[in-house]
């Protein structure tokens, strides 16, 4: 039942997706079938398991900057075919296309950081105690890396997994989400293609479970994935956390956002509005980085709620639609789930709202729903909760203490943002948000791969893409040699004569 446009995307760029299997995958451009994939079997992912452990096996032998140069080339291999994986991430995840460029984009970047990475995996000389003593820590492979991710961004969160764990040594296996397996199939592609002119590189360096909760659980559960970086919502992570430190493994969790931008009476609103509105609306509300407040000063509450309000409705309708099309810039919620969570909080936040914008439904196949703008006169229980659509929040403070307290009153910790132009409350914001992501005139969504990726309290913890993420795909080792002849100092100056 596919429709044509969809078909060609698919036939043209890669052709070998299976052809049938107990999976259905949709588009939701417009919520037709596009293909079906067939899960993997327990038994499969077992033989996925015993491969990794493998391939990690030779792989750890491989020297670093070796590792790197297949990273090198993978990254090369999706510079060629940016354009086409592009057109896949938007049919299977329904971003705009220039935000499926933008995820390409992301992979292309954390392949050239881990290059670097991959002759820079330093660790450390350190001053001992005693004569003739000398302390190092070094890094070493890990193990096979799990890797969960969610329908959102469906590539880029795996390559940042990925690259990094290929240059630190390890083999990656890959559950993507139920939603997105086409992608995960043509990077699992590029990456076969890539790989089978290296001669370095083992079979099953990197691999793909394609299934739901049940396979993810094997991977979760097993002792050889000695790292798991999973990606989804607080609730995935609550699970998922305990399973994994029960068996003492490592995990990486990169959970729920519930991003606020504070604008002071001292911001330049041309520099802020634009930030905004994209933290609010881009990817159609559907980023971990999303944002989901804006806390404004009182004497500005109404002038930036009427001119996001304008904002929103510049978009409406004429620029919600098709994201294969170059003038759209809000595309479809990805289910009908989606849509339904979208209306089940603003029916939540309904009596406590002054004034609510926009949030129907736009008449078309899919589920395209208008962003919605609500205007508050404080900050509700309801808005604990993260809801993974473009609904936005308008709430006003009178100092920035304040709206530091109302900020951080949510359990989420992912990304914060502040809009002034008065370096002191930039510093003081800095200083008091409690997120992993504290930004001074920019969104809180659209990081770069250069930084730490990932933040606080119920987002997880976990670190992902720059700065020294690495570490997390390799185990840490501290080692003492005595290099003299005489009877070796104990440390701690004890002494033990036998
Ligand atoms: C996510 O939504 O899971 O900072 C990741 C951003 C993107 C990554 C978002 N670079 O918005």
């Amino acid at each position: 039942m596919s429709s044509g446009a969809h078909t060609t995307v698919l036939d043209l760029n890669f052709p070998v997706l299976p052809a049938a299997g107990n999976l259905k995958v949709t588009t939701p451009i417009d919520g037709s079938e596009i293909a079906s994939v067939q899960m993997h079997t327990s038994e499969e992912v077992e033989q996925i398991l015993q491969r990794s452990q493998s391939a990690f096996e030779q792989w750890r032998q491989v020297p670093g900057p070796i590792r790197g140069e297949l990273v090198r080339r993978f990254g090369n291999k999706l510079r060629e075919e940016k354009e086409s994986l592009a057109q896949l991430v938007t049919l299977e995840c329904g971003k705009i296309i220039e935000e499926g460029r933008g995820e390409v984009q992301e992979m292309i970047d954390i392949c050239d950081f881990a290059v670097g990475v991959s002759r820079q995996l330093y660790g450390l000389t350190i001053a001992s105690e005693r004569p003739q003593h000398v302390m190092h820590e070094n890094w070493h492979p890990l193990g096979p890396v799990g890797v969960i991710s969610a329908f959102n961004f469906p590539v880029a969160v795996w390559a940042w997994n990925a690259a990094l764990a290929w240059v630190c040594g390890d083999s990656v296996v890959w559950k993507p989400s139920e939603k997105t397996p086409l992608t995960a199939l043509a990077c699992q592609r590029l990456f076969e293609e890539t790989a089978a002119d290296f001669e370095h590189a083992p079979d099953g360096l990197s691999q793909i479970v394609i299934g739901n909760a049940e396979q993810g659980a094997q991977i979760v559960e097993d002792r050889r994935i000695r790292l798991l970086s999973a990606t989804g919502s607080c609730r995935m992570g609550g699970i998922v956390g305990p399973q994994v430190a029960k068996r003492f493994g490592k995990c990486l969790l990169e959970l729920g956002g519930n991003n606020a931008v504070i604008v002071t009476p001292s911001a330049d609103l041309d520099v802020a509005l634009p930030s905004i509105v994209f933290g609010a609306v881009g990817t159609a509300g559907q980023r971990c980085t999303s944002t989901r407040r804006v806390l404004v000063h009182r004497s500005l509450h109404d002038e930036v709620f009427n001119r996001i309000k304008s904002a929103f409705e510049s978009i409406t309708p004429s620029r919600i639609g098709s994201p294969l099309e170059a003038s759209t810039l809000v595309g479809p919620l990805i289910d009908e789930e989606a849509w339904d969570n979208m209306q089940a909080a603003i029916e939540r936040i309904r009596p406590e709202a002054e004034e609510i914008v926009g949030g129907g439904r736009v008449d078309r196949d899919g589920c395209y729903a208008e962003p919605c703008l609500v205007k508050l006169s404080s900050q509700p229980e309801a808005l604990q909760q993260e809801t993974f659509a473009p609904l936005t929040y308008v709430i006003p403070y009178d100092t920035l203490e304040e709206a530091l307290e109302i900020h951080n009153a949510v359990p989420q910790g992912l990304s914060s943002a502040i809009m002034t132009t008065d370096v002191r409350e930039a510093e003081f914001f800095k200083q008091n948000s409690d997120c992993g992501i504290a930004n001074v005139n920019i969104g809180t969504s659209g990081a770069e791969i250069g930084g730490a990726f990932g933040g606080e309290k119920e987002t997880g913890g976990g670190r992902e893409s720059g700065s020294d993420a690495w570490k997390a795909y390799m185990r840490r080792q501290t080692s003492t040699t005595y290099y003299g002849s005489d009877k070796p100092a104990l440390a701690q100056g004890i002494s033990f004569d036998a």
